[in-house]
C-alpha cells in the first residue's frame, strides 16, 4: 500500500516524533511504500541523524521525505492512503487530488485517555457529497486505534532488559562512565525529560531525601544541567547525555529505574519500557492537560502514591511530590510501583497496533459511506 503522511512540525518534537515513528512502522514492517511530507527538517534531524536538513527531497530507511512548503506545489500523486497527522490542513490542491483519486484520508488526533474518544475513533466528516475524512484517535484501549508497537519491540526490550552487559555497553556509548555503572546496585538511575516549567529544583531537593546515589541523565537544554554545582545535593549527580536516535532513545528508557517522562510519544515509549515512570503532560490552556491527565490515571489505577507523585508533579505541589516520592523509594513500594508498570506495559502492548488498526480500517469495504 502506498501512503503519505503528511507532518507539520509547530513546536518540540512530538509530531514528527509520532509521524516518524508511525513511518518506520508501516514501511519496515508492513510493507507500505511511505511518503513523508515535512515542513521542517531541523528537529527531525535531531530523531534521526540521516536527514539531510538541506534536502527538499530525500529517501531514508527506505522512506521518502518531501519537504513542505506552502508556497511549493507538491508533485506528488497521493497514495491509497493519506495520513493528515494531527489536523495539519493539507493544502487544497493536494485536496482535490486525493478526491480524484479516492484515496482513503484520515486525520490522526493527539492521544487521549478520556472516554469521548471511544466514540468519536473512526468517525467520518463530510468533505463532499460522497467522500469522507476519518478521525482516528490513538488510545489506550481496544475500541480506540491503540498505540504505535511495532511486532519486534517486545523482544527486544526483553532482551535488552535482561542484559545488564547490553545496557551498560550503550549507557557507556552515551556518555555515562563506568563509575556510576559500576554502582548500579546501589544507585536509582533516572531519565529525565520535562517543560521548562517543571521543578526541578525542589526535585532535587525531594531526591536527596531518598537514602541512595541518585543518577539524573538528562539533555542538554534542560535547566538542570546549568545549575550551579554547589546547589546540587552531594548525592545526586546529573549527567548531561545527547540527543539520540528513536532507536535509541527506547533503550536510555530501558535502562533506567525511574523515568521522567513528557509530551505524547515519550510518555507511550515510557509506558512500554514497563518501568515506574512520572508523566509531565504537555500544558495547555484552562488547564484541559489536567482533566487528560486525570483521565489517563483513573485508567493507569495505579498505587495512590503513584498517582500522588504525577499529579503533584504536573500541578507543582512539591510538598505533596516530596512526601510521596520518600514513601515511594521505600523497598516495599518501589516493588509495588514496578509491578504495576510492568502490569500495564504488558496489558498495552498485548493490544493491537496502531498501524495494524490503521491498515485494516483502509481495506474495510463500508467506510465510504459512513456518513455523518
Ligand atoms: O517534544 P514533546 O514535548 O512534544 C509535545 C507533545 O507531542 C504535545 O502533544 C505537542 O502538542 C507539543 O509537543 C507541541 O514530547 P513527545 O511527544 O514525547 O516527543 C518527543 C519525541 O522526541 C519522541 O518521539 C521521542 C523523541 N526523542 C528522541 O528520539 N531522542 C531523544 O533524545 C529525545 C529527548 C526525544
Amino acid at each position: 500500500m502506498k501512503i503519505d503522511i503528511f507532518c507539520k512540525v509547530i513546536d518540540n518534537y512530538g509530531d514528527i516524533g509520532f509521524c516518524w515513528r508511525l513511518a518506520r512502522d508501516l514501511a519496515h514492517n508492513y510493507n507500505c511504500e511511505v511518503a513523508l511530507i515535512v515542513n521542517e527538517t531541523e528537529k527531525f534531524s535531531k530523531l534521526n541523524s540521516k536527514i539531510d536538513i538541506n534536502s527538499k527531497y530525500q529517501k531514508v530507511d527506505n522512506i521518502e521525505i518531501f519537504l513542505w512548503n506552502e508556497n511549493n506545489f507538491l508533485d506528488k500523486t497521493p497514495g491509497n492512503l493519506v495520513i493528515e497527522s494531527f489536523g495539519c490542513n493539507l493544502p487544497s490542491y493536494y485536496i482535490s487530488k486525493i478526491i480524484e483519486k479516492n484515496s482513503v484520508w484520515i486525520n490522526i488526533e493527539y492521544l487521549s485517555a478520556e472516554t469521548w474518544v471511544n466514540e468519536y475513533h473512526l468517525k467520518p466528516s463530510k468533505i463532499t457529497n460522497n467522500y469522507n475524512k476519518f478521525f482516528f484517535f490513538p488510545g489506550f484501549n481496544y475500541k480506540t486505534g491503540g498505540l504505535i508497537i511495532e511486532k519486534n519491540l517486545k523482544n527486544q526490550r526483553d532482551d535488552f532488559q535482561k542484559s545488564l552487559y547490553l545496557q551498560n555497553i550503550f549507557l557507556k556509548s552515551i556518555g555515562i562512565d563506568s563509575f556510576f555503572l559500576n554502582r548500579r546496585n546501589e544507585s536509582i538511575f533516572c531519565y529525565l525529560f520535562c517543560y521548562e516549567t517543571a521543578n526541578i529544583y525542589k526535585l532535587i531537593q525531594s531526591l536527596q531525601k531518598i537514602n541512595k546515589q541518585i543518577i539524573i541523565l538528562t539533555n542538554k537544554d534542560n535547566k538542570l544541567i546549568k545549575i550551579k554545582k554547589e546547589y546540587i545535593p552531594s548525592t545526586v549527580h546529573i549527567i548531561k547525555i545527547p540527543f539520540v536516535n528513536q532507536p535509541d532513545f527506547d533503550k536510555i528508557l530501558w535502562s533506567m529505574d525511574i523515568n521522567f517522562i513528557r509530551g505524547e510519544d515519550s510518555f507511550v515509549r515510557s509506558i512500554l519500557a514497563n518501568k515506574p515512570m512520572i508523566w509531565h503532560i504537555y500544558k495547555q490552556e484552562e488547564d484541559v492537560h489536567i482533566k487528560k491527565l486525570k483521565a489517563w490515571l483513573k485508567i493507569y489505577n495505579a498505587p495512590k502514591f503513584v498517582e500522588n507523585i504525577i499529579l503533584s508533579w504536573n500541578q507543582d505541589e512539591m510538598e505533596i511530590f516530596d512526601k510521596n516520592i520518600t514513601e515511594a523509594i521505600l523497598p516495599k513500594n518501589i516493588s509495588l510501583w514496578k509491578k504495576h508498570a510492568q502490569n500495564w506495559g504488558d496489558l498495552q502492548i498485548t493490544q493491537a497496533s496502531l498501524s495494524y488498526k490503521l491498515l485494516k480500517f483502509c481495506t474495510t469495504e463500508d467506510k465510504k459511506d459512513k456518513i455523518v
